[in-house]
C-alpha cells in the first residue's frame, strides 16, 4: 500500500494528506472545525470520493467524542439521501503513534449554499425538500434528531440529488462555545432550540422551512447575529408566538419575550409573493405551484412546534408527495443509535484507544490490512 504524503494544496503547502495510493488527484474542497476535506478519485472503483482528515481528534474530549459519534453514525446509516462511510484510514500503525484519521465518503458536486442564488423551478425546489424530508425521517427512525441542518451540510449533484453530510448536534451538546475560529451558524435553528426548550423531531422541519425560503428568495430568512437577534428576527417576521407557547417556555425566556412588542402574523403571500417564484410555463406538475409552496412554508415555519407540520405530514403534502417512493420514504430503520456511546465520560487516552480500535476495524474491513493497493 502506497502511503506517501499527497499534498492537498501544493501551492500553499497546506495540510498534508497521507492516504493509500489508490486515491489519486487530490484537491482541497473545504476546511472546517474538524479538519480539511479533499476531493479525490478512487482508482479501484473509478468513483469520486471526498476525504476528511480529522485534525487533532484527541486535542480534547469534545473533539474525540465528536469524531467517535460521527464515525459510529456514518457506519450505521444506509439511505440514498444520507452520506455514508466508505472507508476509514490511519497511516499510523500503533496506538502510541496514532494521531491522524481519514474518513472517506462518496462525493457529490457542490453544497446547497452554492446552489442558493440560482433561481429554481418548483420541480427542483420540491425535489430538494422531498429528499431532505426522507433523509431526516430516516435519521429520526435511528433516534437521531439533527437540530443543526444547514445548506453547507447538504451536498448536491447537478441533477438535484442530495445527501445530508453530517448528523447535527449531539444530544448532550452543552454550550455553543467553540474554541476555534470557525463561526457557528444558528440561522436554521428552531425557536425551541434557541430558547433551550424541550424539542422533538420537528425541529428539523423548521430548518428545512428556512432552507426552502432561502432557495426561493436567495436570502437567509433569519440571519441572526446571536441568540437574541435570531429570536427577534423570527418574531418580527412571523409574529409574536401564541400565549400557549409563551406559557410553555422557561421562566427566563418568558420574561424576555414579555419585554418585547407584540408583532402581527404576516400574510405568507406577502412574505413570498408570486414575483419570488419562477413563472411557470404551461401547467407544470400538479401540486407544484406557488400556492402549495407557500402553504408548505407556512406549516414548516410555525414558531410553536405543536403547530408545526410533522415530517410524516410534510411528506404527504401536495408540494412533495409527487416524488413519493416507498424505499426512500419508508426505508427500514437502522439499528437505533446508542447515545450512551458518545455520552461516556472517558479520558482523552481512553477515547484515543476507542477510536484507534474503531479505525483499525473499519480499515481492515474496507481497505484490507496488507501492503496491497
Ligand atoms: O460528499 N462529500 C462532499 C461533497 O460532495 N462536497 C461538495 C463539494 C464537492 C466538490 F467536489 C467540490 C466542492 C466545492 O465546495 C463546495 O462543495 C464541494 C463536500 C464539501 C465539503 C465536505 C464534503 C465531505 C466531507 C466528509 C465528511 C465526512 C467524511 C468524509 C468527508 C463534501
Amino acid at each position: 500500500m502506497d502511503r506517501l504524503p499527497q499534498p492537498a494544496d501544493p501551492s500553499s503547502g497546506d495540510t498534508e494528506f497521507t492516504v493509500p495510493g489508490r486515491f489519486q488527484n487530490l484537491f482541497p474542497i473545504g476546511i472546517g472545525a474538524q479538519g480539511a476535506v479533499c476531493a479525490a478519485m478512487d482508482t479501484v472503483t473509478g468513483r469520486p470520493v471526498a476525504i476528511k482528515k480529522l485534525s487533532r481528534p484527541f486535542q480534547d474530549v469534545t473533539h474525540a467524542k465528536r469524531a467517535y459519534r460521527e464515525i459510529k453514525l456514518m457506519r450505521l446509516v444506509d439511505h440514498p439521501f444520507i452520506i455514508k462511510l466508505l472507508h476509514a484510514y490511519t497511516p499510523q500503525t500503533t496506538l502510541r503513534t496514532f494521531c491522524d484519521i481519514y474518513l472517506f465518503t462518496e462525493r457529490m458536486d457542490t453544497n446547497l449554499s452554492v446552489v442558493i442564488g440560482n433561481r429554481l423551478d418548483h420541480e427542483r425546489l420540491s425535489f430538494l425538500v422531498y429528499q431532505m424530508l426522507c433523509g431526516i425521517k430516516y435519521l429520526h427512525s435511528a433516534g437521531i434528531i439533527h437540530r443543526d441542518l444547514k445548506p453547507t451540510n447538504i451536498v448536491v449533484r447537478a441533477d438535484c440529488s442530495l445527501k445530508i453530510l453530517d448528523f447535527g448536534l449531539a444530544r448532550s451538546v452543552g454550550t455553543n462555545f467553540m474554541m476555534t475560529q470557525y463561526v457557528v451558524t444558528r440561522h436554521y435553528r428552531a425557536p425551541e432550540v434557541i430558547l433551550s426548550l424541550d424539542y422533538g423531531t420537528n425541529v428539523d422541519i423548521w430548518a428545512i422551512g428556512c432552507i426552502l425560503a432561502e432557495l426561493i428568495t436567495g436570502q437567509v430568512l433569519f440571519p441572526g447575529t446571536d441568540h437574541v437577534d435570531q429570536w427577534n428576527r423570527i418574531i418580527t417576521t412571523l409574529g409574536t408566538p401564541t400565549a400557549e407557547f409563551i406559557a410553555r417556555s422557561s421562566q427566563s425566556a418568558r420574561r424576555y419575550i414579555e419585554t418585547l412588542p407584540v408583532y402581527p402574523k404576516p400574510q405568507f403571500d406577502q412574505l413570498f409573493p408570486d414575483s419570488a417564484f419562477l413563472a411557470v410555463e404551461g401547467s407544470g406538475t400538479a401540486g407544484l405551484n406557488n400556492h402549495n409552496a407557500r402553504d408548505m412554508l407556512q406549516r414548516m415555519l410555525a414558531i410553536d412546534p405543536l403547530e408545526r407540520i410533522s415530517v410524516q405530514d410534510a411528506l404527504a403534502h401536495p408540494y412533495v408527495n409527487v416524488w413519493f417512493h416507498e424505499d426512500e420514504v419508508n426505508r427500514p430503520a437502522p439499528v437505533p443509535y446508542d447515545h450512551a456511546l458518545d455520552e461516556q465520560e472517558l479520558t482523552i487516552d481512553q477515547w484515543k484507544a476507542l477510536l484507534f480500535q474503531e479505525i483499525q476495524e473499519i480499515q481492515n474491513l474496507t481497505l484490507g490490512t496488507g501492503t496491497e493497493n
